[in-house]
């Protein structure tokens, strides 16, 4: 019996898939399917896949032609399934011409002729558009964000805005957008969609005239410094049928969903202590320490750190308190300190002062250490007494990491989900609101 076997993603399948299906199943007598997973796909930059992998699955099932379907879960099982299987043909369509060549060491490798003129990127971007978003502001993040959403489909930066005429001129010639420096409104024209990155003490005046002008709005942290203008903007955008998202980059990454989920699996035990630190020197004069630019460790970096502990620990917490170093009227140094009914946390926030960097969540069974810089999480350990019975976890950080919020922040408004549970209103209102205890000096002491 000769044995076929063939891999794909197959999304939203389409003609182009059956032909190519078909083409293999009659190079052989009995044909495998490899299906991609959705975390391969991920792992791979395929951010943008609409069907699930059970859907995948069985779309091929449908087709009649996979005598066996199974599922591709990390880079090099080609070499094994080709083994194990006792496989005599690989065939590929010939948009991957040459690159498989190496398999010709297990068995003979095929390119089938593609079909022309059908894919599925040009039939999601066919069923949604894609999505317009201009850029507010030019700064370093914002200059990493543009890379970040080539690798996305379905978005496509195509404006910049910054009342700097010449910044937004330069950006804009860097990037190939439309530039905008006088009229807001007219950069909201361009775009179905915006990202804020402008310095914090804007993000609500132009969050709102977003929203008031029908744009999602993805916006940076510290997202609103005041909760309840955090809550009005929330509300304003659930009545206008529009997506808001804190850009927390962290919470989007899958490695920190991954722990997430494990801590809540229990996997170590009660969870007692969430201690989450973040340092990051920078030298005056910078916005960053500067008090009437709402600089300082706190500002800068609480919404990271207090975004983990909230998601691990929850919203219902009963007390919170800080303790800050300031300089200059900005604090260089701050601990936070956040109590549940059953639980403690600590967040350690440096911006003058060199501090670890890392995230510990201690249980009653074990703890998980994820080792500096945490927020870029792309590995942690869980780890017990007996040390037998650790086990690290790693996955691939890829890009800047702004990718996946780009991902998500794209997929609800393709797919018209106005909530994210991996970082949902209630989570960011909560940060929103301690931040601002923070700033209005409620239990706080000076050292
Ligand atoms: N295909 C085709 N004609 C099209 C579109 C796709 O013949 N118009 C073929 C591709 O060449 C591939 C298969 O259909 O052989 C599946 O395509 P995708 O779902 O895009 O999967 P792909 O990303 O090519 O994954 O490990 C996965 C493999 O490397 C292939």
């Amino acid at each position: 019996m000769k044995k076929v076997i063939t891999y794909g993603t197959f999304d939203l399948l389409h003609q182009g898939h059956v032909n190519l299906l078909k083409r293999a199943k009659e190079l052989g007598d009995y044909l495998i399917v490899g299906v991609t997973s959705d975390s391969f796909d991920k792992g791979r930059g395929k951010l943008n896949v609409r069907n699930n992998v059970i859907e995948r699955i069985e779309a091929v099932r449908q087709t009649g032609y996979a005598d066996e379907i199974i599922i591709e879960d990390y880079l090099g099982q080609k070499i094994d399934d080709i083994q194990r299987y006792d496989v005599d043909v690989f065939a590929i369509g010939s948009d991957w011409e040459g690159k498989f060549d190496y398999l010709n060491e297990f068995c003979q490798v095929v390119y089938l002729p593609r079909t022309e003129g059908i894919s599925s990127t040009m039939l999601r971007e066919e069923s949604s558009g894609v999505v317009k978003i201009g850029v507010v502001g030019t700064g370093r993040i914002a200059r990493r964000f543009v890379p970040e959403t080539y690798v996305v489909s379905g978005i496509k930066v195509s404006a910049v805005y910054n009342p700097e005429k010449g910044q937004s001129e330069d950006f804009a010639r860097e990037f190939n957008l439309q530039s905008y420096s006088a009229g807001f409104s007219d950069f909201l024209n361009e775009v179905d969609a915006v990202y804020i990155a402008s310095p914090h003490l804007t993000h609500y005046e132009y969050a709102k005239q977003a929203l008031y002008a029908g744009k999602h709005v993805l916006c940076e942290i510290p997202f609103m410094l005041s909760a309840s203008q955090a809550k009005e903007l929330y509300e304003y955008a659930e009545d206008n049928n529009l997506v808001l998202l804190e850009a927390s980059k962290t919470a989007f990454c899958p490695s920190f969903n991954h722990l997430v989920t494990l801590v809540k699996s229990g996997i170590i035990g009660e969870v007692v202590d969430v201690q989450a630190s973040l340092s990051k020197m920078v030298e005056s004069p910078t916005r960053e320490l500067d008090a009437t630019q709402a600089g300082g460790a706190m500002n800068e970096h609480a919404p990271l750190t207090l975004m983990a502990v909230i998601k691990i620990l929850g919203i219902d917490y009963t007390k919170v308190s800080f303790r800050s170093k300031v300089k200059d009227g900005a604090d260089i140094y701050t601990k936070v300190v956040l109590d549940y009914p059953h639980a403690t946390s600590s967040v350690t926030l440096g911006i003058g002062v060199k501090t670890e960097g890392n995230l510990i969540i201690s249980g009653t069974k074990g703890y998980v250490y994820v080792p500096a810089p945490w927020w870029l999480t792309s590995f942690f350990e869980v780890r017990y007494e007996d040390q037998t019975k650790n086990k690290k976890y790693f996955y691939s950080y890829d890009g800047e990491g702004l990718r996946y919020e780009i991902q998500e922040f794209t997929s609800m408004i393709v797919n018209n989900r106005r909530g994210s549970y991996k970082l949902s209103k209630k989570e960011s209102l909560a940060i929103a609101e301690i931040i601002e205890k923070y700033n209005n000096r409620e239990s706080y002491i000076e050292i």
